[in-house]
């Protein structure tokens, strides 16, 4: 006759069953972005491509050091608040993860970066753009996305060579992203021999931009870059179209999601609207890609908004490090992990440099049509 007993010791769970003994391992993958607030859709967006993983990883039974894995995932929300992010990231160091994914805005990820850091802790950003997250010195923090340098560049350039614009306007919300991609676009509009006419900011939580539009409207700009995210494009693209302004409408991967149309509330123009995401995938490796979404979709009744399937890498290639070093303790993965080389992901090929940047980001660029956004190319 078979019997089963489940004992319960600190982290470890011994399972007996007949002769068969087999112990579990717990790993605890932490995971924070903003599911409150104004973009709560991109954190859920988020959040779900990390359940995603998680789910994956204990559906194939992966075993590390020849122990069964049970994974787990600690979701927290910081509201994309700074303060709320580094509350967020004490209290995963304090329930003892063995890594983090997160956080989603480059002004939560930065402050977070220190406590993993000084805990030992690897953090992957699947979206955190702003250079200085990787220029800190901590060996703890990766990114799987291109950096704001190489995405306000390349919009930068875009905007003057092939949108031929003439007169650039800039505007951004002030946060750590918004600003930074939105210095780097102006002097990719410059480099490329383009003339900014305009620089004005708002913030993050802002909704009237009357006073800014109607200033930058005596300018005459064909173009009109936003450093910041949808939630506050939609209203700014809407406000646009109240008050006259066809101009094009820029923006980095902050604006470039699936929710974009529906927050400009039918006001954008097809072929209005261009931004880039700081990643992807093209030729035989974007059925992944498809397949990755066809299957969110199947799961959460959702389409992907823009970061799911970076947050679904990080988390494969953080579990990924732990298989190969045999352990989840961080201090034993860490190095494996900074070594990761060649790791073929949903979003393309992942290898780290010696900051912890993704090497040779891709970017996505794109526009909308018909309410849906549409790639354009796949640039490096
Ligand atoms: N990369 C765009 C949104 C996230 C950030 O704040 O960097």
């Amino acid at each position: 006759m078979q019997f089963k007993l489940n004992v319960v010791v600190g982290a470890a769970a011994i399972l007996m069953t007949g002769a068969v003994y087999a112990q579990d391992v717990v790993v605890k993958i932490g995971h924070v972005g903003p599911t409150s607030g104004g973009i709560a859709h991109l954190g859920k967006d988020n959040e779900n491509g990390a359940r995603m993983a998680i789910d994956e990883l204990n559906a194939k039974g992966v075993t590390i050091g020849g122990k069964k894995v049970k994974w787990e995932l600690l979701a927290e929300d910081d509201a994309a608040d700074p303060k709320q992010g580094t509350a967020a990231a004490q209290k995963l160091v304090d329930s003892k993860v063995n890594g983090v994914i997160g956080h989603l805005n480059s002004g939560t990820t930065i402050p977070a970066s220190k406590i993993y850091s000084d805990a030992g802790i690897p953090q992957i950003s699947p979206s955190a753009t702003n250079p200085k997250y990787t220029r800190n010195g901590y060996k703890t923090a990766f990114r799987v996305v291109a950096d704001d340098v190489h995405l306000g560049g390349t919009l930068g350039k875009y905007a003057v060579t092939t949108l031929k614009g003439k007169n650039i306007a800039v505007i951004d919300d002030r946060t750590a992203y918004g600003q930074g991609v939105a210095e780097e676009f102006a002097k990719g509009v410059k480099a490329a021999g383009g003339n900014v006419v305009g620089r004005e900011f708002t913030n993050d939580k802002a909704t009237d931009f009357t006073a800014i539009l109607t200033g930058l409207k005596s300018k005459k700009p064909d173009v009109i870059f936003f450093g910041g995210m949808d939630a506050v494009a939609g209203p700014m693209l809407r406000q646009m179209k109240q008050l006259g302004i066809d101009a094009k409408f820029m923006g980095g991967d902050g604006i470039c999601s699936s929710e974009l149309p529906k927050l400009a509330a039918g006001t954008m123009a097809d072929s209005q609207v261009y931004c880039a995401e700081a990643g992807g995938v093209d030729g035989p490796g974007k059925v992944k890609l498809e397949q990755f979404k066809t299957a969110f979709k199947k799961k959460f009744n959702a389409d992907v908004q823009i970061y799911a399937p970076y947050v679904y890498d990080a988390t494969m290639v953080m579990a990924d490090a732990m298989v190969k070093a045999g352990s989840a303790d961080p201090a034993k993965y860490l190095p494996v992990l900074a070594k990761t080389t060649g790791y073929e992901g949903v979003t393309g090929t992942i290898s780290f440099d010696e900051k912890g940047d993704i090497k040779n980001g891709a970017l996505t660029l794109y526009t909308y049509k018909g309410g849906a956004r549409q790639q354009i190319a796949v640039v490096r």
